[in-house]
């Protein structure tokens, strides 16, 4: 079947952005391809205050409405130096030059982890795979090592920003883009810093965007300087309270518009179980910002159509083993759908998935609820890819749900892929599986 991947006739990106999985602290760039890429970083559900965020996943779109995974391009694993017991992978960035993206992550290197945290890079010659970790920046540390981001600068100087615990620091990198020349500096004249510091350009003047302190409910503020490392000159708060204990975004222009990436916990009610949102983000004629005006609809098409056409194998739950209290059932509608999964010990498993020579699949299941936030535990191959959320399709025979997720296949047609219960009733129609360019 080759299915255009227009996600369900969407007529705006809707907020959140996300709904799969929980993601966190957006950070978005238009790369060379004309696309836009979202760097997240990923709640992991259940969560235990920030502890486990691990696993990043990049979200990509042509048009800022119809959103691919890209799937995971890290985690905590992947990284000799870090922490021994994992988790902690917090507000990421990726930065482009001379060819090669960097990926840009706090982590600490102990199990101490507020008195050891490092700003690691990994690279690939891709935006969204490939990434390979080359180690943390040294010479850095002293206080709240957070929050890495990085500008690369129209003369190719990159700049790397980083703070927590109201200090936010700046400095220039080295060409190699994995060391500090000179020292990082105090960014002087913000107003109530607290985290999250973001640095764009716009006509010539730079922006500092960051989080404020106000007590579980922080704003976004920003200030700006006519050069990269101040100092800065505060401006005002730009995004007031979103219902979230913590603010993070990124500001990005694409195809003429610009736009404010940031995280609510609409879908959870939780503050550490959050979610990517997208509202236009509109300049005065002197360069001041205006307040960003939070929505649910998100955000129009731009750009161009998709241009990514999946290749998409449908694989019918009625084929599926089946184990615990999971059973096909048929409705009245004559749908055919594997039911049952909420009881303990119950699964389903897709077999003999072709993963084709083997790379990163995009998967789509389809399922109907009733219950508004229910749960899917998904494993490929063994390998535990957590809860899946399952958002309400108002009926158990509305099969309009599509929980979407990219992850690794094995080569050739031996793969397996088992979903069993979290919370609440779902019924499970179908998978449909797209693979991507590896
Ligand atoms: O996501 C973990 C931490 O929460 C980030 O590093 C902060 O900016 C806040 O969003």
């Amino acid at each position: 079947m080759n299915r255009k991947d227009k996600q369900a006739g969407k007529l705006s990106s809707r907020n959140p952005i996300i709904n799969t999985i929980y993601t966190a602290d957006p950070s978005a760039h238009v790369w060379e391809d004309g696309k836009v890429y979202i760097y997240a970083s990923h709640d992991m559900d259940p969560a235990r205050g920030c502890d486990l965020m691990d696993r990043y996943h990049v979200f990509s779109s042509a048009d800022m409405v119809n959103w691919q995974d890209e799937g995971e391009i890290l985690r905590s694993e992947d990284v000799s130096w870090g922490r021994p017991e994992g988790g902690f992978m917090w507000a990421p960035d990726c930065a482009y030059k001379n060819g090669t993206y960097y990926f840009y992550y706090p982590h600490p290197s102990g199990s101490a982890w507020n008195d050891t945290w490092k700003i690691g890079v990994a690279t690939s010659k891709k935006p969204a795979s490939g990434f390979v970790d080359q180690g943390y920046v040294p010479g850095l540390g002293g206080f709240a090592l957070i929050d890495p981001c990085v500008l690369v600068d129209e003369d190719n100087r990159a700049y790397m920003y980083y703070g927590g615990g109201s200090r936010c620091e700046g400095g220039e990198l080295n060409d190699d883009m994995l060391s500090i020349k000179g020292n990082m500096l105090e960014m002087e004249g913000l107003e109530d810093f607290h985290e999250a510091a973001w640095v764009f350009k716009r006509e010539g003047l730079y922006y500092l965007t960051y989080a404020d302190n106000l007590e579980g409910n922080n704003r976004m503020r920003y200030a700006t300087s006519d050069k990269p490392l101040g100092p800065w000159t505060y401006r005002g708060i730009f995004l007031e309270p979103t219902g979230c204990s913590t603010t993070h975004g990124s500001v990005a222009e694409f195809n003429g518009q610009w736009y404010l990436f940031y995280h609510n916990q609409e879908i959870s009610g939780e503050g550490n179980l959050r979610s990517v949102c997208i509202d236009y983000l509109y300049f005065n004629e002197d360069g001041t910002i205006q307040t960003v005006v939070q929505t649910k609809e998100g955000v129009l098409p731009a750009g161009d159509e998709p241009s990514q056409t999946l290749d998409f194998q449908i694989y019918e739950a009625a084929a599926c083993s089946m184990g615990g209290g999971a059973s096909l059932e048929v409705d009245e509608q004559e749908n055919r759908f594997v039911s049952g999964l909420q009881s303990a010990g119950s699964y389903c498993e897709f077999e003999h998935i072709a993963g084709e020579e083997g790379g990163r699949a995009a998967l789509l299941i389809q399922y109907a609820t009733e219950d508004r936030l229910a749960k899917l535990h998904l494993t490929v191959n063994g390998s535990d890819y957590s809860l899946l959320n399952a958002l309400s399709t108002s009926s158990l025979s509305e099969f309009c749900g599509e929980a979407r997720i990219t992850v690794p296949l094995e080569p050739g047609d031996r793969n397996t892929i088992r979903l069993s219960g979290g919370n609440g009733e779902v019924r499970v129609a179908r998978m449909l599986v797209g693979l991507l360019d590896s």
